[in-house]
């Protein structure tokens, strides 16, 4: 709810989506992609042959979990394994699995902003290992990173996965990962991964599948806006666009109006004008080379301390630490 002057809000994504579209240009962000829908539309995303993503971080997980389980359970030191947006926690699998055959002594904390996710991660893990022990934490990376430096019982190690750093310009990559730094002590490890520059065309083409997935996905955010907030858009009426800058290893989503219109946000009491092909910028998917992540860790004050990656290097997974 807002009102001339003093605008009131019952939510931040009311907040972000007042102050995203009364600005030029206009901007949503992609961190509210994710509700029952997107959750299950970026699932699809996952599994479509052009998100080799997935795939890749699959593999390097799967060829590499000896070296993996000897770096986090070096000296038979217990450790608490914490991902951060775990979701349905498909890779971590394969390193769970392995740690729990080799006897490492480990717990596993994911945290999820969508605690449905995490339900189900549970209940499936419970079946698939259930030696795992585990415990689940539901909040935002910045509430949850907060609850991890509170946590000092353990040796921790900290999983980033899927490159879900792209989604931060770099000011708030570095940002984010002093937060990591802060939250973690002498001989903790920090494991991420971060898509690499590669040939354009195919970013261009995970980005922009011709099934329309990832259409569906970056339209979803209007969808949300129309049943939360009362909205009436018309995903017709809008174009999903990509465009990749092989310089900067930028990739950025956005929804083009294809003609002028005007759309209204009940909830916001907000009238929406769109010209003919006014852009509205919903997500970054930055893409790294080694320059770039020794920078972002130099400026946040870590130490890389090894990486792994695919035999075309199209991905890499690298160890941090302080
Ligand atoms: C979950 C942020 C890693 O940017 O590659 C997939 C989300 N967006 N297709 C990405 C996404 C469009 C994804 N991350």
């Amino acid at each position: 709810m807002q009102d001339n002057e003093t605008t009131t809000f019952t939510s931040t994504f009311e907040q972000e989506v007042y102050e995203g579209l009364t600005a030029y240009p206009k901007h949503l962000s992609s961190k509210y992609f994710y509700d029952e829908t997107g959750d299950k539309l970026f699932q699809d995303i996952m599994a479509m042959p052009e998100y080799y993503l997935t795939d890749c971080e699959f593999n390097i997980l799967e060829e590499n979990k000896n070296e993996i389980a000897a770096l986090f359970g070096k000296n038979e030191e217990p450790f608490s394994l914490f991902e951060l947006g775990a979701g349905d926690g498909k890779k971590t699998k394969i390193l769970l699995r392995h740690f729990v055959e080799k006897g490492i002594p480990f717990d596993y904390r994911p945290i999820d902003i969508s605690q449905n996710a995490l339900d189900k991660l549970e209940e499936s893990l419970k079946k698939e290992i259930p030696q795992v022990e585990i415990n689940t934490l539901q909040g935002t990376y910045f509430d949850t990173l907060r609850d991890i430096g509170n946590t000092n019982d353990r040796k921790k190690i900290i999983l980033f996965l899927g490159s879900n750093i792209g989604n931060l310009l770099h000011p708030q990559a570095v940002e984010f990962l002093k937060n990591m730094r802060d939250s973690v002590n002498e001989g903790d490890l920090i494991f991420m991964g971060f898509d690499q520059k590669k040939n354009p065309q195919a970013i261009l083409d995970a980005y922009n599948d011709k099934t329309g997935i990832t259409e569906a996905f970056n339209k979803n955010i209007l969808a949300r806006i129309n049943k939360e907030m009362d909205a009436d858009f018309d995903l017709d009426k809008f174009l999903h666009w990509e465009v990749y800058d092989p310089e900067t290893g930028t990739a950025k989503s956005y929804l083009v109006s294809k003609e002028e219109q005007e759309v209204f946000i009940e909830s916001l009491e907000l009238q929406v004008r769109l010209k003919a092909w006014e852009t509205i910028h919903t997500e970054i998917s930055q893409k790294y080379d080694d320059a770039i992540v020794e920078w972002l860790a130099k400026k946040a004050g870590l130490e890389i301390i090894t990486e792994f990656t695919d035999s075309k290097q199209d991905y890499k997974n690298y160890v941090f630490k302080k």
